[in-house]
């Protein structure tokens, strides 16, 4: 697979960037000289990022563009890593620190890391513009297949026919935690469900384009919008702000990371075993086939067959399985 970081940004790494407007670094302790100042390594957390362009932001706030030293394509948003100063208001990364979690997508066979140590993913839909409940479901595959919490947030419940609140009876009733807002008709009642349930987690928001995923982020973050443009302005994304990923604080504790839209949530990265140890109503049926490689599309005494045929198992969902354990194994060039 070939890393997403080949994509590079548009810009000069050694343009001198503007002052920050939302905090600006600290000026440097007249007693230390700079080249002291440059020795010294810090921690800080990946709150931007842009092709091979980070923002980094220290601990006492103040944000720094930054460089993977040497290159390595191996940085992601949320991650915790190593600086040392460089030139104004600019740092090098020089390692990454370990992860408590790494949520992966897959654009064909081309594998993504959407966030790093972020432990809950919020998944936002609507029944307007229509969405995918097989992005949901593939949403819900790749943050189990990575260990993070799922939350089910369906959106825009003032122009909901029934599909949006039927789906989500769906995936409570498999067990997932949901919640239904309308970030424009109850933005109050919304700011405080949402606020409760985000609040002390990291927490990556993901959706097809046209949920309200920005609406909500507004909503969450009063500051979104300026520190939206301050993170492009440093980045120097132009106006290309919404291809970025970004990090934003929560004033309660937290934090809410916004992903550029996609469409499609690509699995190229997981093994047909895998989606099944993913899907709830599967997973305690996992073992209990005559063949320990069994498929579950036909074979013989298949216990997630019999939950198929007893009706405990949604047609719906085992031709998901179906359908994605093939391509999966197609891309991996199986039979
Ligand atoms: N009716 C209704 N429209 C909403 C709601 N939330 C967002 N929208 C609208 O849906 C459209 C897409 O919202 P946006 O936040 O840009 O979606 P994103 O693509 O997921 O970021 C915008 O026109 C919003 O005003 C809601 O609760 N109810
Ligand atoms: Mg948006
Ligand atoms: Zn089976």
């Amino acid at each position: 697979m070939r890393s997403s970081a080949s994509t590079s940004a548009p810009g000069d790494e050694h343009a001198v960037f503007p002052q920050p407007r939302l905090r600006r670094v600290p000026r440097e302790a007249g007693a230390v000289s700079g080249a002291t100042r440059r020795a010294e390594l810090f921690e800080a957390r990946v709150v931007a990022a842009y092709g091979r362009h980070f923002l980094v932001e220290d601990a006492g706030g103040a944000l720094r563009q930054a460089h993977r030293r040497g290159k390595r394509g191996d940085v992601v948003l949320g991650d915790r890593v190593a600086c040392r100063h460089a030139a104004a208001a600019q740092a090098t990364i020089e390692s990454v620190l370990p992860r408590t979690s790494l949520l992966m997508r897959a654009d064909g066979v081309r594998c993504k890391a959407l966030a790093a140590n972020v432990d809950r993913v919020v998944v936002v839909f609507a029944a307007r513009p229509s969405s995918n409940e097989r992005f949901l479901w593939r949403a819900l595959v790749a943050a189990h297949a990575a260990g993070i919490a799922p939350l089910l947030v369906l959106n825009k419940t003032d122009v909901d026919d029934g599909s949006g609140a039927a789906a989500l009876a769906r995936l409570a009733r498999l067990g997932y935690a949901t919640l239904a807002v309308s970030a424009k008709a109850a933005p109050e009642a919304t700011r405080r469900a949402l606020g409760a349930a985000l609040q002390a987690h990291s927490n990556l928001l993901v959706g097809q384009s046209g949920m309200g995923k920005s609406t909500l982020i507004n909503l969450l973050v009063p500051d979104a919008q300026a520190r939206t443009k301050e993170y492009s302005t440093r980045l120097n994304a132009g106006r290309q702000t919404t291809t970025a990923s970004r990090l934003f604080p929560l004033a309660g504790g937290g934090d809410l990371i916004d992903t550029p839209g996609f469409q499609a949530f690509g699995l190229a990265h997981l093994d047909p075993g895998q989606v099944a140890a993913a899907l709830p109503e599967f997973a305690p049926l996992l073992g209990r086939c005559r063949f320990n490689d069994c498929r579950h599309v036909g074979e013989p005494d298949c216990a997630i067959r019999a939950a198929l045929d007893a009706g405990t198992i949604d047609a719906a969902r085992h031709a998901f399985y179906a359908e994605l354990a093939e391509e999966l194994q197609r891309q991996r060039g199986g039979p």
